[in-house]
């Protein structure tokens, strides 16, 4: 094992939502769980940490053997004390004292960068970056092949078996499924209100679990759910053969859960987005919007790896329907209609594709096990 017991520091400042801190999260406990390292969390952001883990005590404190800290970027640390790896998360900026503790230690320096499937990334992935200081930070990105910086994926990864389901279930005070169930979990937009009108006029029984509150704020705004409607987490909307029901916020160690709760999965932002892959779930990416639409790029490279085993007619209907959730065009109703029925038919192969992602998937070496083989190599 390399680097036993090494200190490790990660830095995270949360942009919006969770992912910022969800991604930190998750591989804080990996580096700890399966690296043994001792690790340091520092967020700008207490509320969203402990809207992921509600059991957090008031902070600094020690949660689950690690060190969970504040700092605030453009403050420094002058306590600072060093280690001997430093993670700084999605491009914030280390403070000072932070730098010149790396130089002085010659710390591992990692900038770990969001996830993508783009060629470029690929490339720039564990590449080395000369700072003026004359110390150097690595590149991590996290992909899918084995050029990348791999995906957060634990170890002891195990889907829930059918009594922690049933039990989770109760939980949620969710009723015996009945129908199909697709856990929504996206952005604002206005595409929401033409999707659900889609789910009723394809006349088929289905529940909505809506996590979150941008879809339904969404649905309101747009006149397609009353202002009213759906008022707190457990709340249930019935319309035409839709059933709505918005779901509290559970802590990230119940998120898996969730995502194998569903049967299918429309996801967002990076986190949820590799979790609802790792389930084995069909899904759809509802990717976090860019400007001037940078991310349609990042969604069609992604796409074209998974897109080869689906059926060709399964993969042109979810091609349209991903690219109108993600803003690019927009289909009319019949043609919506169309694709969510070829794709939602029990021959579709989706659901068999998804599969098989998932499979290699876990083939692949985590972005743990590639961490340690580069600490190892330097
Ligand atoms: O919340 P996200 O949209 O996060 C982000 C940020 O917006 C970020 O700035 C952006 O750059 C990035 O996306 C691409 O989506 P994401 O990444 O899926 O993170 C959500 C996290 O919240 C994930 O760790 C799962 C967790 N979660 C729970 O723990 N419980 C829940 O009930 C839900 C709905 C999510």
């Amino acid at each position: 094992m390399p680097y036993p017991a090494a200190s490790c520091h990660i830095f995270c400042t949360v942009i919006d939502n969770f992912g910022d801190i969800g991604v930190s999260l998750r591989l804080a406990r990996i580096l700890q769980n399966e690296l043994c390292w001792r690790v340091t969390l520092w967020t700008d952001d207490e509320a969203a940490l402990r809207a992921l883990c509600p059991d957090l005590p008031a902070l600094p404190c020690v949660y689950r053997g690690m060190e969970m800290r504040l700092w605030r970027e453009g403050e420094d640390l002058p306590q600072w004390q060093g280690a001997d790896v430093v993670i700084e998360t999605f491009g914030c900026e280390l403070p000072g004292r932070v730098r010149q503790g790396i130089r002085a230690r010659k710390s591992l320096w990692l900038n770990w960068e969001y996830l993508s499937a783009e060629e470029w990334a690929a490339a720039m992935h564990g590449k080395p970056s000369p700072q003026a200081d004359g110390t150097e930070k690595f590149f991590w990105l996290m992909g899918f092949d084995e050029r990348s910086g791999g995906l957060l994926r634990e170890q002891d990864y195990a889907a829930p078996d059918a009594a922690a389901l049933a039990a989770f279930r109760r939980s949620l005070g969710l009723t015996p499924k009945t129908a199909p169930e697709w856990l929504l979990f996206g952005y604002h937009s206005p595409i929401w209100a033409d999707w659900l009108h889609m789910w009723q006029a394809a006349g088929e029984p289905i529940t909505l679990l809506l996590a979150g509150t941008q879809i339904i704020d969404s649905l309101k705004e747009a006149g397609a759910l009353p202002r009213d409607s759906l008022p707190h987490a457990g709340s249930v909307f019935q319309t035409a053969c839709v059933t709505l029901v918005r779901l509290p916020f559970v802590p990230q160690d119940d998120f898996d859960t969730l995502l194998h709760l569903a049967d299918g999965l429309i996801v967002r932002g990076e986190d949820s987005f590799v979790r609802a892959q790792l389930s084995g779930n069909p899904f759809f990416w509802h990717i976090y919007p860019q400007d001037e639409m940078a991310h349609l790029d990042k969604l069609d490279a992604f796409w074209r790896l998974p897109y080869p085993l689906f059926p060709a007619d399964t993969a042109a209907a979810h091609r349209a329907l991903s690219d109108e959730l993600n803003g690019r065009g927009r289909l009319n109703d019949t043609e919506r209609l169309a694709h969510w029925r070829l794709l939602a038919g029990r021959d579709s192969g989706w659901t068999q594709a998804a599969e098989v992602w998932r499979q290699r998937l876990f083939a692949q070496e985590t972005a743990a096990e590639k961490l340690a083989n580069f600490v190892k190599h330097r």
